[in-house]
């Protein structure tokens, strides 16, 4: 199934970051239940040419492929989705200006100026491959600096924008909030609030990331269509301190 679908039929759609590139571990994670995987390749060590390989294992373990970019450039973007990403998630988009430079990358005409030579993507898509790319590849801006909530309404105003994804972490910084990521903070919550209701407003999708299984579960209930649910290394972490403890 693909993304936009999993995401209009499912409540909250799970997902993990991966900042890796272990192929063998993405495929048992998409195994084990996670329904879409995103690779970072703004943070942690995935470098260009281990994202063809990651993209395959995401998808032979039965999770959707998404990528947070490492920066809003067409390159970057063109190339992540001709290897099939499903799912762009934009870091530190901060105007109105930015958003619109990123979907225009990502979407062909009339949306936009993507560039034609869908390489793995090819193979993916049915029909009329031009308008299901458009409609298939969804585009997530990062909503996670004081800038972007100023332009708020303008962002998702984007013609061809999916969805507003937050990143409490640099939010929070850049709200100058006095601890980052912290889900009890009633500012940020207000955020969250004003940003989910922009969203519904403009019929876009909203995704957040967490790193605790409760805040992922308060986030989920909250409404947020995906839920990150922390990086695959910080999982790893703590079910091995987990596991050693428990002396099994
Ligand atoms: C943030 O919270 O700033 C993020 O980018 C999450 O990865
Ligand atoms: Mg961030």
């Amino acid at each position: 199934m693909q993304l936009h679908q999993l995401l209009t039929r499912t409540s909250s759609l799970g997902n993990v970051f991966m900042t890796l590139p272990a192929p063998f571990l993405a495929e048992r994670m998409g195994s084990s239940g996670v329904e879409s995987i995103t690779l970072d390749l703004q943070h942690g060590s995935i470098e260009g040419d281990a994202v063809l390989g990651l993209v395959q294992a995401i998808r032979a373990g039965g999770a959707i492929p998404l990528a947070r970019l490492a920066w809003n450039r067409p390159e970057l973007i063109m190339k992540a989705l001709d290897y099939g990403i499903e799912g762009l998630i934009c870091p530190m988009v901060d105007t109105a200006e930015e958003a619109r430079a990123f979907v225009r990358a990502a979407k062909y005409p009339p949306l936009g100026n993507r560039s034609f030579g869908p390489f793995r993507a090819a193979m993916l898509l049915e029909g009329n491959y031009f308008a299901a790319a458009n409609e298939q590849t969804l585009c997530f801006v990062m909503i996670e600096t004081a800038g972007a909530v100023d332009e708020l309404d303008a962002i998702a105003a984007t013609p061809g924008l999916d969805g507003l994804y937050i990143g409490p972490w640099d939010l929070s910084v850049s709200l100058g909030r006095p601890r980052q990521g912290d889900f009890s903070d009633p500012e940020l919550l207000a955020v969250f609030d004003r940003v989910q209701d922009v969203a519904r407003e403009k019929g876009l999708f909203t995704g957040i990331f967490t790193t605790r299984p409760k805040d992922a579960a308060a986030m989920a209930a909250r409404g947020f269509d995906l839920v990150t649910w922390g990086t695959e290394e910080l999982m790893f972490q703590r079910g091995l301190g987990k596991w050693l403890s428990q002396g099994e």
